[in-house]
């Protein structure tokens, strides 16, 4: 019996949080697109399913926690789950101590937290979910719903005294169609698409047709789905574009997997579905330049494709090597002339201050930057995530403030001991940003002109700049 004499309500009761809140994201503005978790509206959906009673908090457009306190006091759940990223564990745990005030037993989930649990553990969460989220979320409101010791739940991590004891590790859902659809009806859906539409004139939303990622890139961190890779069926995704152009009126689809389209057959399935059932929806999506074949290009055009993310990270083959990228240079030359045939818009992932780099694979980089002119870039300083390769081979050079390394620096700071300055890479990234405004005026600036600033600006690194940067020591570093 519960306090005031009724019989007790065994239908767990689940609020999902996303504390990510983007008015104070000091990126937001500058690179950020706001789509809704998709972890938190599959897991929504999905407990809904399984006759859990759901509801959502979204801070995205919040000013402050408030709307979670509100949201507390009206819901009464049993369980309170948060979503953490590293950039919002501050706001992850005020969300914890208001459920915990309320007496809500808290988990959280996500990159963050699935990094590290004994950090959220000693901070204050119950428990800490590791890995795919979905059967974990259901059984744990079940445990605490019938007054059970969430202490072995497969994928849950949880503290006795202060020792963390975690579960055997959770097993991945067999086939990625035992999902529902997300639960966008959850959150406010419309004030993300009323956004997009305000700046881009496109009613824009996130799908994800896959989890994880089958390549080995060292410095990938892969904290929820590790080297595993499942992909939806072409019908199920068809579905969910359906459904987002008729009940959203979304016309613009951002293809969120890590790369999108692995397996051949299945993207040619897709591509003429899309075409065939005349969707008439654009979509970018993120892309291994060893996947982008030439021939397949003018068919992903055809169904829709406006933008491809392409993770060139370097013009240096010896650096793609050490990255264990897996791609060759050939093979980026060939995917940036046919995106710019098939007038694909281009956005380019490149990486500075990886270990081993040069002065001379900075150049490397530069000119095959200069070559292509990508209509979008961003230019990155390598960032060791822990639980990866590159970290381990760096963690004893691990540099910068703790603010810093919390904060999203957005890749403009350098993290560990590398072979250069920090001074060293901004003034790098520098160089990219002033080639990409010489490429904006190309058409503007005679031709001459051009190479005449070009040829300066090199001279000027060449001989001015990089040498001060290096302290005259221009030698290349030992590997
Ligand atoms: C798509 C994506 C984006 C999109 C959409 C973001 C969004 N709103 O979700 C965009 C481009 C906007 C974006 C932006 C950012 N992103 Co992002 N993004 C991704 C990406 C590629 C996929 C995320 C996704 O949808 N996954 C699929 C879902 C199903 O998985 P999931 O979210 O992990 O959820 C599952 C489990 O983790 C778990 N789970 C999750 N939450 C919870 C909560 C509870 C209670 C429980 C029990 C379980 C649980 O269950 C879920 C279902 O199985 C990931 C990389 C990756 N593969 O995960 C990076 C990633 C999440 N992003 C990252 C970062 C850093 C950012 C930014 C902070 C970048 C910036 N500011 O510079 C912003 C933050 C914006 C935001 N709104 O949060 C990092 C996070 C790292 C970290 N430790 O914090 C990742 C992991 C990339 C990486 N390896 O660095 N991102
Ligand atoms: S960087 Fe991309 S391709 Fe490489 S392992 Fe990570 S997700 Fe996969």
């Amino acid at each position: 019996m519960s306090a005031d004499g009724a019989p007790p309500d065994e239908t767990p009761r689940v609020l999902l949080v996303d504390p990510y809140l983007a008015k104070e994201d000091p990126m937001e503005r500058k690179f950020v697109e706001l789509y809704p978790s998709l972890g938190i509206l599959t897991l929504a959906a999905y407990l809904r399913r399984h006759g859990v009673e759901v509801a959502v908090v979204d801070l995205t457009f919040a000013r402050d926690t408030r709307p979670v306190a509100a949201a507390i006091r009206a819901f009464r759940p049993a369980v309170v789950g948060v979503h953490t990223k590293t950039l919002t564990m501050g706001r992850a745990l005020a969300v914890a101590r208001l459920a915990k005030e309320a007496g809500a037993f808290t988990v959280a989930g996500g990159p963050d937290a699935a990094t590290r649990p004994e950090t959220y553990l000693s901070a204050g969460f119950d428990a800490v979910a590791v890995g795919e989220g979905e059967a974990t979320l259901l059984e744990l409101s079940q445990v605490v719903v019938t007054g059970g010791a969430p202490r072995s739940i497969p994928g849950l991590a949880v503290l006795d005294g202060e020792r963390v004891v975690r579960g055997p590790p959770r097993p991945f859902l067999s086939s990625l169609d035992e999902l529902p659809l997300p639960l966008w009806e959850a959150i406010d859906l419309e004030q993300y698409l009323s956004t997009w539409q305000g700046s881009t004139g496109e009613r824009r939303m996130a799908v994800l047709t896959s989890r994880g990622c089958p390549f080995d890139c060292a410095w990938c961190s892969k904290p929820t789905f590790g080297r595993t890779y499942r992909q939806q069926s072409v019908g199920r995704v068809l579905d969910e574009l359906r459904e987002l152009k008729d009940r959203y009126r979304v016309d613009y689809v951002r293809f969120c997997d890590d790369v999108f389209g692995i397996q051949r057959s299945w993207l040619e399935e897709l591509l003429d579905r899309m075409i065939e059932e005349k969707l008439d929806l654009q979509f970018e999506c993120l892309a291994r330049v060893d996947l982008l074949k030439p021939d397949l290009l003018a068919r992903m055009r055809r169904a829709g494709l406006a933008r491809v993310y392409v993770g060139v990270e370097s013009g240096s083959q010896k650096m793609l090597d050490a990255m264990n990228r897996g791609t060759k240079l050939a093979q980026v030359e060939r995917a940036a002339e046919a995106l710019r045939r098939e007038g694909i818009r281009q956005y380019w992932f490149l990486m500075l201050g990886y270990p081993g780099e040069t002065v001379e694979d900075i150049s490397e980089t530069l000119r095959l930057f200069r070559k292509f002119s990508p209509e979008e870039y961003s230019i990155s300083i390598a960032v060791p995530v822990p639980g990866t390769r590159f970290y381990d081979a760096v963690k004893d050079r691990l540099t910068g403030s703790t603010r810093r390394r919390k904060s999203s620096n957005g890749g403009r700071a350098l993290l560990y001991e590398a072979v250069y300055p920090e001074s060293l890479y901004r003034w790098a990234q520098a160089r990219f940003e002033f080639e990409a405004s010489l490429s904006r005026a190309r058409g503007k600036i005679a031709p001459p002109v051009l190479r005449g600033l070009e040829d300066a600006a090199d001279a000027l690194d060449r001989r001015i700049v990089t040498p001060i940067l290096l302290g005259g020591n221009t030698e290349p570093p030992a590997a």
